[in-house]
């Protein structure tokens, strides 16, 4: 609970408590008056003091209780491109997200005098930031509100409403916003709108008139516009037209753990929230890369995921033993198809208890062989736990869980819910005793099975039976839009007036439930590995990424959810959780050979890239048929070969939150087509992922921004414009369509069946030259398992290749590397072998080929061919300079 001291009186309600004349005028809506107000010296910090306006609290939020009087409002420009603002109680202490779970400044006191509020004016605006708070008000029109604008081009963010709302258990707050993009209004600015889940969505870019509940359930994925596993209150909006350029975008975080809806009319968007208190976070960007940069700063950054993660993951619910497992393993190695880690559902348990093996079909005297051999081979092995606790006096985890008294409380005893054991206790993650518990067991588990990660499921919290009220924070007033029909908050979890440690209500810690295991699932790992932790979580909240991947949840074998997977992956990027991907083929509803194999080449390029099926369905493992395997082999072997690329993209995540697969629009902005792109993503900055995604498709039509555009299987140029157009390629049932844009430098290594293999592979450099000859890449090495990734004491190498064309020298390519950090000892023995030059001048005379010279001297040994680069006779070609043998850590001027 916060307990925040309250350092001050209120004699200032006193002084200029009378109201203005007009002030019941507004007596049918709800709303504040401003009774004082304070602004420090610097233009950074903010304080006003709001009273409630008789007569008020008698709208359409009547019904919902009475209003808190006093409240107080805090604004800070806590960095030049963040702002925060904060409305509470003035009086009470309320529910906010503890520093713990997300370390953030504390609204600070400061000494300014306290001035009368005046009616309306820029209250915080430094020269430094883009960012400007200003309240608003008039004589005939008192009532509080605030607008957020940016400096540079007057666009208004955020314009609140007058009718605040702010009860014990009803919070509302309205923004109006420019109109939604594509209302056809050239004139005005208008806005696109992404995030506010977990939903699964129809498009990537929000519709108006839409509500988004937030209440974290375990509803199936293949569910849409229903709330699911977890909850994030942000949201990313690009602004196109009016006075600013097109694609200036800005965050806004609603730090809240509460149930909500919230509404998205287009022209507005309003919190409807059920506790806590409203603290509103503001991201300046400007540009996407930046508004995420500037939000994991605050809520952390994305766990760094090990190397191994990267490879591709076999699951199903329903392996019948341990032989079961190992004709999985051997069906990928005979199909030579890349298996990097095996995965048990909960079939291994005894009766669906955590921290059990069945006796009869997963013994420890068969699994832990297995697993050994798996390790042998460089594979993993990954398992699922359950939050709940058989209640069985015979069973030693409870037992011990029992004697430590870390369960959830309720009505003076441990809640008792049910789950897949039967009945089960769960364990309060808000008692550090739970994480201590949780971690002893885990580490007592992998002596008897040495799992490489663990994967938590039912996190919601997910429980089998509807608890019934039991008091009023059962049955709150407003009744939030839960699983779409408004559901009672205690549907199918543990409820609402439970309590955790510290007194803490479940209706206040519901959405947290997930954050705080997979916190705690991390720290056991870490402590009893000493390697990096691999989790992967159900029920995520902010601040979630930085301890666990996500997978998409329970979504269906069909080509709906095939497409729509990229929405939930696009927005979780966002949500700085950049591991994520979703269940490759389908988990419910039999999968056919088709769907399956378009599935899995757009599987092959989720940051998270696992095939995962229910119990009783079809099985789906990519070899079973011929053309799934041919798929598969070609998109999981340019996986591997970008192997190194994906890892150097987790450590941008990791250094800045950039999410690994983007939208377009984070390269291309300034192109308002790209904001409504859905059906293609990028890996990076500049990889461009064109799936298909209709049953029956020979070839897939996608936008491809201005540039170059080179295929990047066999670098050939496939489009070039000097302005984005739409596309239509071909797309043979064995083949997903990935092109790299002209500017960047990819590495690349060997497609091998294990990414420990493909580690030790040589490295080629993909040089993509954009119009202006240049490109530029980075490549990060590390031995993808130290806890820390890019740690001051840690051992890892960071390189810079950079190329420019000298047309003044007779059609030189240069390629120069740049070792920016070099700890890394394998970094002296890993060599490029080759450099592929896409986008060179293709003529006569340069198909003779060319004399290649590294640091000045001529390589005898190297060769290098240019082929014409197709494009419809487009003058480019693709040069192969082969035969190099450049350290990867060792500079180089090519
Ligand atoms: O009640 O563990 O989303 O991936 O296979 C279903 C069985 C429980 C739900 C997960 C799914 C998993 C399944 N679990």
């Amino acid at each position: 609970m916060a307990t925040r001291a309250r350092a001050r009186a209120r004699p200032l309600l006193l002084l200029l408590s009378l109201c203005f004349a007009s002030c019941s005028a507004n007596s049918a809506g709800n709303g504040y008056r401003t009774t004082a107000f304070m602004v420090d010296k610097e233009g950074r910090r903010f304080r006003a003091e709001l009273a409630a306006v008789a007569g008020a609290g008698g709208g359409s939020a009547a019904a919902y209780g009475a209003d808190v009087q006093g409240l107080d409002v805090y604004a800070s420009l806590e960095t030049d491109t963040r702002l925060h603002v904060r409305i509470t109680d003035a009086d009470r202490p309320r529910w906010e997200i503890p520093q713990d779970i997300i370390p953030r400044p504390t609204p600070e006191f400061f000494l300014a005098a306290p001035s009368p509020a005046p009616h309306g004016g820029r209250v915080l605006s430094t020269a430094s930031s883009d960012l400007v708070f200003s309240i608003h008000s008039s004589p005939s029109s008192p009532l509080f509100r605030f607008t957020v604008s940016r400096r540079s081009t007057g666009d208004v963010l955020f314009d609140t409403t007058p009718n605040l709302v702010f009860k014990d258990r009803y919070l509302e707050l309205t923004s109006s916003l420019p109109s939604a993009a594509g209302n056809g209004d050239r004139r005005r600015s208008s806005s696109s709108l992404y995030g506010l889940g977990e939903h699964t969505k129809r498009s990537f870019r929000l519709r108006r008139n839409d509500t988004f509940t937030l209440w974290n359930a375990d509803i199936a994925a293949s569910n849409v516009d229903l709330n699911l596993y977890g909850s994030h209150p942000f949201y990313v909006d690009v602004r196109s037209g009016g006075n600013g350029k097109t694609g200036v975008t800005h965050g806004v975080l609603l730090l809240n753990s509460n149930g909500m809806d919230v509404v998205y009319g287009g022209s507005y968007i309003t919190y409807k929230v059920i506790g806590g208190v409203l603290d509103f976070y503001f991201f300046a960007g400007p540009s996407p890369l930046a508004v995420v940069d500037q939000y994991t700063q605050l809520i952390g950054r994305p766990a760094a995921m090990p190397y191994w993660s990267f490879g591709f993951h076999q699951c199903r619910y329903g392996y019948k033993n341990v032989a079961d497992l190992e004709g999985v393993v051997a069906g990928y190695a005979k199909a030579r198809i890349p298996l990097e880690v095996m995965w048990t559902d909960i079939d291994y348990m005894d009766a669906f208890k955590d921290f059990t093996l069945d006796p009869v079909n997963f013994p420890a005297d068969k699994l832990r062989p297995f697993v050994d051999r798996l390790h042998r081979n460089g594979q993993k092995y990954v398992v699922i736990l359950d939050p709940g606790i058989d209640v069985n006096t015979t069973y030693g985890t409870l037992v011990r869980a029992a004697k430590e008294d870390i369960f959830v409380k309720w009505n003076g005893t441990n809640y008792l819910g049910v789950v897949w054991p039967g009945n089960v206790y769960f364990p309060d993650f808000l008692n550090p005793r739970a994480a201590d518990f949780w971690a002893r067991e885990i580490a007592l588990f992998r002596r008897t099975i040495p799992v490489d990660g663990l994967w938590i499921d039912m996190n919601e919290v997910s429980n089998f039976i509807d608890p019934p009220p039991l008091t009023a924070i059962d049955d709150p007033p407003y009744k939030i839009n839960n699983s779409g029909v408004k559901r009672p908050i205690n549907n199918k979890t543990i409820p609402a007036s439970a309590v955790h440690y510290g007194g803490v209500t479940e209706y206040d810690a519901h959405n947290l439930f997930g954050f705080l295991e997979a916190r705690a699932t991390h720290a056991a790992l870490l402590r009893d590995t000493g390697r990096r932790p691999f989790v992967l979580s159900r029920s995520t909240f902010v601040g979630s990424g930085r301890y666990t991947a996500h997978w998409t949840g329970d979504n269906a074998a069909t080509w709906d959810d095939l497409r729509y997977s990229i929405n939930t992956m696009l927005s979780f990027g966002m949500f700085g959780i950049p591991m994520v991907g979703a269940d490759i083929c389908g988990f419910g509803g039999n999968t056919t050979e088709e769907l399956c194999s378009r599935w899995i080449q757009l599987g092959a390029f989720y940051p998270f890239s696992r095939d995962h099926s229910a119990i009783g369905t079809v099985r789906r493992e990519l070899y079973l048929w011929e053309s799934v395997a041919r798929s598969a082999r070609k998109a999981l072997g340019l996986r591997y070969r970008l192997l190194p690329y994906f890892y150097t993209l987790m450590h941008e995540a990791h250094a800045t939150g950039a999410p690994i697969a983007r939208p377009l629009f984070f390269s291309y902005a300034g192109d308002a087509e790209t904001h409504g792109i859905d059906t293609q993503f990028l890996i990076g900055r500049g990889v461009l992922v064109s799936p298909v995604l209709e049953p029956g498709a020979t070839t897939v039509t996608g936008y491809f921004p201005a540039g170059r555009w080179f295929s990047l299987y066999d670098f050939s140029l496939a489009v070039a414009g000097n302005s984005g157009r739409r596309v239509t390629l071909a797309a043979p049932a064995d083949t997903v369509n990935v092109h790299v844009a002209g500017g960047n430098i990819v590495p690349m290594q060997q497609p091998e069946l294990t990414s420990t293999r493909a580690r030790l592979s040589v490295f080629h450099l993909a040089v993509a030259l954009a119009g202006d000859g240049t490109a530029d890449g980075e490549l990060f090495l590390d031995d993808g398992e130290s806890p820390e990734m890019a740690g001051a004491k840690g051992n890892w190498s960071l390189i810079r290749f950079a190329a420019a064309t000298e047309n003044g020298n007779g059609g030189v390519v240069r390629v120069r590397s740049r070792v920016e950090h070099d700890t890394y000892a394998m970094s002296k023995t890993l060599v490029i072998g080759k450099v592929v030059l896409m986008g060179i001048p293709s003529s006569p005379a340069t198909a003779k080929g060319f004399a290649v010279y590294v640091n000045g001297v001529q390589q005898v040994n190297a060769s290098a061919v240019a082929v014409a680069g197709g494009g419809g006779g487009a003058k480019l070609g693709v040069a192969h300079v082969e035969g190099l043998s450049l350290a990867v850590g060792k500079e180089f001027d090519l």
